[in-house]
């Protein structure tokens, strides 16, 4: 994760002409990756010099980062030799992809069906005992997460579009696995966010388990004008991410805890779609969420903290224009609210991410990988003490929106696209 060589302009570009700063190949990640420019760019205000891997024009003309490095980061190539396995073909919208410590794999269809899939790659059938979902637009059966005891207690949780009077809602169930992987036993829905809404868009929704051993649960405002200030208000679970105990229950040290008309369950406000998110080591959640017309984030939650959605944002609106809404026009900076850690214009369109802990792939220790969207390609993040210093984008010529990422038990990556008859893939290490 450190570069060997660092700093001056000219002995940067004479070390790299000259591969006499070549990183150690545990830290390949960080080697400047586009070919030397005659003259080197300063990504994003950054004050590193180096290739920023995004040139397009941004949408949000003139808008400027808040902090050196926080948007367009050095273009960087790990190159580790790597193969990409077709694990299994002919899932339904897979939304969410989870590695058992068996090697085989939990896989959600967003249609309904919550599926194993073998290591050898055989689908099968859905698993009984997941409640019915609305799948109509961008929700249905979403994420899937493992009890952190799994191993023991075979617990299952998942995040889906409830059908309710009136519309639907992001919901969690949980349920205690077969021993032959057929059924869900004991199944409880454990959290009904509110309010129930009549629309199909901006459910979230991710789960994460953290260190201190509750369920995270990433959401989003359901994108309606009126739900849109919602993200802000603490009387609504749109907008927010949400922070339960395994069994539904509410931990008494969660920020709005006994505050009058605020929603005990409230971790974190003011995110518009977060379908991404994911723990690191040090135990940091780190969620990336879809903006507008050029503000993808990645933010590093904290306890009670605001993260802007939509008094504070990137980008404009898709139709053009500032973003807007009953709260006033947004700023890209705006006291009392946090500025993400790092911001895409234009976008990824974010959805699953892993922080990569694994052995098989030594250069990639540390990196955030997120799966792209309308982008088709696997994003990996260079992070260093909190903040973004390279990007690189992998799996650009297979032209496949990829839904989710995950790291297995043996240090593959796992991923499903985003497709009618979709893939699942596992990246290991070329032999
Ligand atoms: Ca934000």
């Amino acid at each position: 994760m450190r570069r060997t060589c660092v700093v001056p302009v000219v002995s940067l570009f004479a070390c790299a002409l000259a591969a006499a700063c070549a990183p150690r190949p545990d830290t390949a990640d960080t080697a400047p990756g586009a070919p030397a420019a005659a003259q080197p760019a300063t990504a994003g205000g950054a004050a590193q010099p180096c290739t920023p891997l995004e040139t397009r024009d941004a949408n949000g003309a003139g808008q400027r980062p808040a902090s050196p490095g926080q948007t367009r980061a050095c273009g960087v190539r790990s190159d580790p030799a790597y193969d990409v396995q077709v694990v299994a073909r002919g899932l339904a919208k897979p939304w969410a992809v989870e590695p058992l410590p068996d090697g085989s794999l939990l896989v959600t269809e967003k249609g309904g069906s919550m599926r194993m899939v073998s290591a050898t790659g055989q689908i099968g059938q859905p698993i009984a005992g997941v409640p019915a979902v609305d799948a109509r637009g961008q929700g249905g059966l979403l994420d899937v997460a493992l009890s952190p005891s799994f191993a023991t207690d075979r617990t299952v949780f998942w995040s889906f579009t409830e059908p309710r009077e009136g519309g639907n809602g992001t919901s969690v169930g949980r349920g205690v696995l077969s021993a032959d992987g057929r059924r869900l036993d004991q199944v409880r829905v454990i959290l009904h966010t509110r309010p129930t809404y009549n629309n199909n868009m901006h459910y979230g929704s991710r789960l994460a388990f953290g260190p201190d051993g509750n369920l995270y649960v990433t959401m989003g405002e359901r994108s309606a004008t009126e739900t849109r200030p919602q993200a802000q208000a603490l009387d609504s679970h749109l907008g927010k991410i949400l922070r339960i105990a395994p069994d539904g229950s509410v931990p008494r040290d969660n920020p709005y805890v006994g505050q009058a008309g605020a929603l005990p369950e409230i971790w974190s406000i003011g995110h518009r779609n977060i379908q991404a998110a994911a723990f690191d080591p040090e135990g940091n959640l780190w969620e990336i969420e879809h903006g507008t017309r050029g503000g993808d984030e990645l933010n590093r939650v904290e306890k009670g903290k605001n993260y802007g959605w939509p008094i504070a944002a990137y980008g404009v609106e898709y139709r053009g224009g500032a973003i807007t809404s009953a709260l006033g026009e947004a700023q890209t900076q705006r006291p009392g609210t946090e500025q993400p850690v790092y911001y895409w214009d234009p976008v990824i369109a974010p959805s699953g991410a892993q922080v990569y802990t694994g052995s098989a792939f030594p250069a990639w220790r540390g990196s955030v990988f997120i799966g792209g969207l309308a982008s088709q390609r696997l994003v990996r993040l260079v992070v260093q003490n909190g903040r973004v210093t390279g990007e690189e984008h992998l799996l650009t010529d297979r032209n496949k929106r990829i839904r989710d990422v995950r790291q297995g038990p043996d240090g593959a990556l796992y991923l499903v696209t985003d497709e009618d008859n979709a893939e699942l893939w596992k990246i290991v290490p070329r032999r």
